[in-house]
């Protein structure tokens, strides 16, 4: 097992992975940039390294500062964490060069997962179910036309580097294709370096549904259920529940199924997610992501396995510590991300906390690198706190969400807590019955 492994992350992320490292006797390096002198990841760990100015570019995304920080204080491993660098194949490489070991899958995989058209390609032969659409990327206007009329309109252009919903148009008909395609292909290639772009039927009502699945490179493979992350807002999740309210028992145990046939057929390393679109009893896989997600604790909460945990012991060679009939989902789980915004515009709203109480008790759970007196700086991703709770049933996981929300006081800055406090109010939420447009209806009404 390691000795010492660097993180390579801020915020809560940055938290629970040294949470993980100090249960399993692991030392911890944090990295921080000057914005983040003061913050928890930085004071809970073992030892610190300041690797640059607060633009993510010149700190959290410097990849020799962060190698040197790794050479300086002598760390076996590198964990990511997620966002930054965690789905960035190159960092992986350089990591692996310079001898130290990448916590996470193989540079192969990241590669794969994140060129889009090479995905679905991968999840084709891979047999997973796919949205109907172009075979690969579109060569230019009379391709799409014909691959169009094939599919059938309404069609989704997508960018082959894109990924989380940028970059997409949906095209009606053939006149808007005809006028939409020129401006997409220039965007891709301003956005994501990349001006592939490939066709997709539309979709009009999907849920997003994703499995968390683990692999050892060896041969084990286990999953720990769906996640149900249709709660979106501009293509940022705001709310996770697992089991999904929308699958039978059935529709679960199948996309148990494609997901653990396929990463085991990948021969797949490390923890990830498999999302798919869900719509009218019907799976269709839109991404893989090759990373530990934000919404994980819900996953952790009804199987009790601490996904962290085992990411870190397949990367220093162990076997997965669990097979499939080890693993006892159980009961009913839901995540709240707690963003620094004012909950009806959604302004950012960084600064000082002048107050700080977070609720607990039976099945309750906050990942947050809050404390009272601390200051959240500008300069990066606005979510704050996670309030994850379970229940034995999705009643008394939504009773008990209700007291925490109550219970949770954080002053000083704006918070997203009251929107989640209607949120959890909602009949539609109540009974289940939402898809990935409902919260922005929910949210435009209000
Ligand atoms: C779609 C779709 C409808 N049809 N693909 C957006 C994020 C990206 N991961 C995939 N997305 C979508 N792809 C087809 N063929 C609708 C969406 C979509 C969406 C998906 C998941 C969660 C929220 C969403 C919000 C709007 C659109």
């Amino acid at each position: 097992m390691f000795e010492k492994v660097l993180i390579a992350n801020r915020g809560e992320i940055a938290l629970r992975i040294h949470r993980a490292c100090r249960e399993m006797g692991i030392k911890t390096v944090a990295v921080h940039s000057t914005a983040d002198d003061a913050a928890m990841h930085v004071r809970l760990a073992d030892e610190s390294v300041c690797i640059g100015p607060p633009p993510p570019r010149e700190s959290y995304l410097n990849i020799p500062a962060i190698l040197s920080a790794a050479q300086i204080t002598g760390a076996d491993a590198i964990h990511p964490g997620l966002g930054f660098l965690a789905e960035n194949p190159g960092f992986a490489e350089m990591v692996e060069e310079h001898g130290f070991v990448f916590i996470g899958p193989s540079v192969e995989h990241i590669r794969m997962m994140g060129d889009k058209v090479e995905a679905k390609r991968a999840a084709i032969e891979l047999g997973i179910p796919v949205v109907p659409g172009s075979t690969g990327a579109v060569e230019g206007l009379e391709h799409a036309i014909s691959e169009a009329r094939r599919i059938g309109y309404p069609v989704l252009i997508k960018a082959a580097g894109g990924g989380g919903g940028r970059g997409m148009r949906v095209a009606r008909d053939e006149a808007e294709l005809k006028e939409m395609l020129p401006a997409a292909q220039r965007e891709s290639a301003a956005f994501f370096a990349n001006a592939e772009v490939y066709l997709e039927r539309y979709l009009g009502h999907p849920r997003h549904i994703e499995v968390q699945i683990l692999g050892d490179g060896k041969g084990g493979v286990i999953h720990l259920g769906e996640r149900d992350c249709s709660l979106q807002r501009s293509h940022q999740k705001v709310l996770e529940e697992t089991p999904s309210p929308a699958l039978n028992g059935e529709q679960r145990a199948e996309l148990a199924r494609i997901a653990t046939n396929a990463i085991a057929k990948l021969g797949y390393k490390s923890a990830g997610t498999i999302e798919f679109l869900f719509e009218d009893g019907k799976f269709f896989f839109i991404e893989m992501n090759t990373r530990v997600q934000v919404e994980h604790p819900i996953s952790e909460m009804v199987s009790g396995i601490d996904i962290v945990r085992e990411q870190i012991r397949i990367a220093s060679g162990a076997p997965l510590g669990y097979r499939q009939s080890d693993v006892k989902l159980s009961g009913h789980a839901i995540e709240c991300r707690i963003n620094a915004e004012h909950p009806e515009t959604f302004a950012p709203s960084p600064g000082t906390i002048t107050g700080y109480h977070a609720p607990g008790g039976m099945g309750v759970r906050v990942d947050s690198a809050l404390y009272q007196g601390y200051s959240v700086p500008p300069n990066y991703d606005s979510l704050v706190a996670k309030l994850i709770v379970h229940g034995t049933s999705r009643n008394e996981c939504l009773m008990r969400l209700r007291r925490s929300l109550e219970e949770f006081v954080i002053t000083g800055i704006d918070t997203t807590i009251p929107l989640h406090q209607r949120l959890v109010e909602a009949p539609d939420f109540i009974n289940g019955a939402y898809d990935v447009h409902w919260l922005g209806r929910f949210l435009g009404r209000t």
